[in-house]
């Protein structure tokens, strides 16, 4: 190769990099509290293109061309080539997953087109942005034919700035969404769970003033009950803006004044009722600046570890929880509605839960919402599950990014009491180094919840269990996925081990469960009955009540059957997971009770 050749390739691959850096910071920081912003919904129905081979992305030589479909180029058919057309391509809902639309699209993994028109009428002194509640997995995002931004990863939100792209009349929009799995990509590209591809959660246009309030948060104080710590981001980096926070039942108003990057912060008295899971008290919180005002409902509640217990509002409290995928009741896709993160939640509470594990990836913020409503105390995850690429800086980077944008969004949920940065992981110096300075990422960011992590047994015999894990002096709570009685022995086993956990912190265990078919029948030793999940539970739960000498708190696998790409097993699990004590069509299981009775004994 040429000196000239060379010199040419480092200088595109320097202008790729910088354009790269330039749309991942476009995307955040993130706007907070959206839903409470002027906007308006880009949701409904949007006209796609199925497009294996990404022609729209790339010319015949596969270098990315200028030209592609995002153009919407508006031509006459007749008389200009051009071999795609939004008008008179099919439709499909937004939100939605394309897996479950369309049958022949069933199993499809790659990119699809979206083109969604609108009217825009301009208003002078506004800033436009899109907001993406969630699209799954890299989005490219085009607004009349630039590119307004991209992100990767398809469970966080991101919002990108089009006030220069945006005009009056009527707008398109073109939305590229490609779900190939990655082997480097957060998640990796083995996991036990369907990948529904899509723009999955809400599309928003969110008009704001010229200078506005980025983000807040109004917390307790880490380790107070009596002082909370209010904090406010403006977009515009100037020092001397007033940012005024009122709290109007607490009788509380303070006014906040920025620093040079337009932050402000401040600490008040204030007694408040505490949120709790028996008494889920939210308050109505004004944030308001010269130029802009949102209002929020927030509660205050203290958290903390003592021991190996873990004390919600000063008091030790018991776990009583669920493992939940974001996945619809009844009909088996991804979750699009509120009512369906109200069936899901509901069951857990039918359940006796005062905690949810949203697994293993940001639920939409709506079901974090309802769950602070209802009283649910809620483990919040990013998809940093099995053997992602540990070395590479640039997978680190994308599940730090993911790891931000979840603790953004949520920051001021009083029921999301754990950040968790994995899930079963395998053990390794790179793996301790990615996962341990992810934990202190997440621990500067917000002291003001907990930090775990899904880990997995490391036994001492057959029958002694225990976790030995590096990472366990980095989190708050050391948890265990444990699966006795299924992925170890027969369930008779459980009532023949016992455990040995060395550690001074809580530990909960965040998983355990078998499978059983909804309906078949049959004696407790039978794998795939429900006999034998129920005794799988009865057995799991005695050893926790005599022979586990403590544990803080259960979130067994899972709540309902979902659907899975690794499950195969014919007549059996037909692509679903079925350790549901729910099934995919909504049929209790007797394990099911067995938990209830459970919990409601505790
Ligand atoms: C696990 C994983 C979960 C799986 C489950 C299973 O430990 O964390 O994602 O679905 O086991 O059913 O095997």
């Amino acid at each position: 190769m040429t000196f000239k050749r060379t010199a040419l390739l480092l200088a595109v691959l320097f202008i790729s990099l910088l354009s790269f850096a330039q749309t991942a910071k476009d995307a955040r920081p993130l706007l907070q509290n959206v839903y409470g912003r002027a906007h308006s919904s880009l949701n409904g129905y949007w006209n796609y293109l199925v497009d294996p081979l990404e022609t729209g992305y790339y010319d015949y030589r596969r270098r990315p061309t200028s030209d592609g479909f995002f153009k919407d180029h508006q031509v006459d058919n007749i008389k200009t080539y051009k071999e795609y057309d939004f008008d008179t391509s099919p439709v499909m809902p937004v939100p939605g997953d394309w897996n479950t639309f369309a049958d022949n699209l069933f199993l499809y993994e790659g990119t699809l087109w979206f083109r969604r028109q609108f009217q825009y009428v301009p208003k002078a002194g506004t800033r436009v942005y899109l907001y993406f509640a969630g699209a799954n997995y890299d989005t490219k995002v085009y607004l009349n034919g630039e590119k307004a931004g991209e992100h990767e990863g398809g469970y966080t939100p991101f919002n990108l700035d089009v006030t220069d792209l945006v005009k009056p009349g009527r707008n398109s929009l073109v939305v590229k969404v490609d779900d190939k799995r990655r082997a480097d990509a957060v998640p990796t590209n083995n996991f036990d769970w369907f990948n529904y591809g899509g723009i999955t959660r809400d599309v928003l246009l969110v008009e704001l003033p010229q200078t506005f309030i980025q983000s807040y948060k109004v917390q307790l104080k880490k380790g107070s009950d009596n002082v909370l710590e209010m904090k406010a981001w403006m977009s515009g980096k100037q020092a001397g803006q007033k940012v005024e926070i009122e709290i109007p039942e607490l009788k509380v108003k303070r006014s906040l004044v920025t620093d040079a990057t337009g932050y402000a912060s401040a600490e008040v008295k204030a007694t408040p009722k505490l949120w709790s899971p028996e008494n889920p008290k939210l308050y109505a919180v004004k944030i308001s600046s010269a130029t802009d005002a949102v209002t929020d409902e927030l509660g205050f509640r203290t958290i903390e570890t003592r021991g190996r217990e873990i004390w919600l509002n000063g008091k030790s409290i018991f776990l009583k929880g669920i493992s939940i995928h974001e996945e619809a009741a009844f009909r088996n896709g991804r979750v699009f509605s509120a009512e369906e993160d109200l069936t899901l939640l509901s069951w857990a509470k039918e359940l006796g839960c005062n905690y949810v594990r949203l697994a293993h990836y940001p639920h939409n913020e709506q079901m974090v919402r309802l769950a602070e409503k209802m009283g649910l105390l809620v483990w919040s995850e990013i998809p940093v599950y099995w053997t992602i690429h540990w070395e590479k800086d640039y997978v680190f980077e994308n599940a730090l990014n993911q790891l931000d944008e979840m603790i953004e969004r949520d920051q001021n949920r009083a029921n999301v009491f754990v950040w968790s940065i994995a899930n079963e992981t395998p053990h390794g110096d790179a793996r301790d180094k990615f996962l341990s300075s992810l934990a202190r990422h997440a621990r500067e960011k917000d002291d003001t919840r907990l930090i775990s992590m899904a880990m997995e047994r490391n036994d001492k015999s057959k029958e002694v269990l225990s976790i030995r894990d590096n990472m366990s002096q980095y989190v708050d709570i050391v948890s265990v996925n444990q699966y006795v009685g299924w992925y170890d022995g027969l369930n008779e086993k459980i009532d023949r081990v016992r455990w040995e956990v060395d550690y001074d912190k809580p530990l909960m265990i965040s998983e355990f469960g078998g499978g059983a078919v909804a309906g078949y029948h049959g004696e407790a030793n039978q794998i795939w009955t429900e006999e034998y999940q129920a005794e799988l539970y009865r057995k799991t739960l005695k050893m926790i009540d005599e022979r586990m000498g403590y544990v803080a708190g259960i979130s067994p696998w899972v709540l309902k059957d979902f659907r899975s790409s690794r499950r195969l097993l014919p007549n059996i699990q037909d692509g679903f997971n079925r350790k549901g004590v729910i099934s995919d069509r909504g049929l209790r299981k007797q394990a099911f009770y067995v938990l209830r009775d459970w919990y409601s004994s505790r």
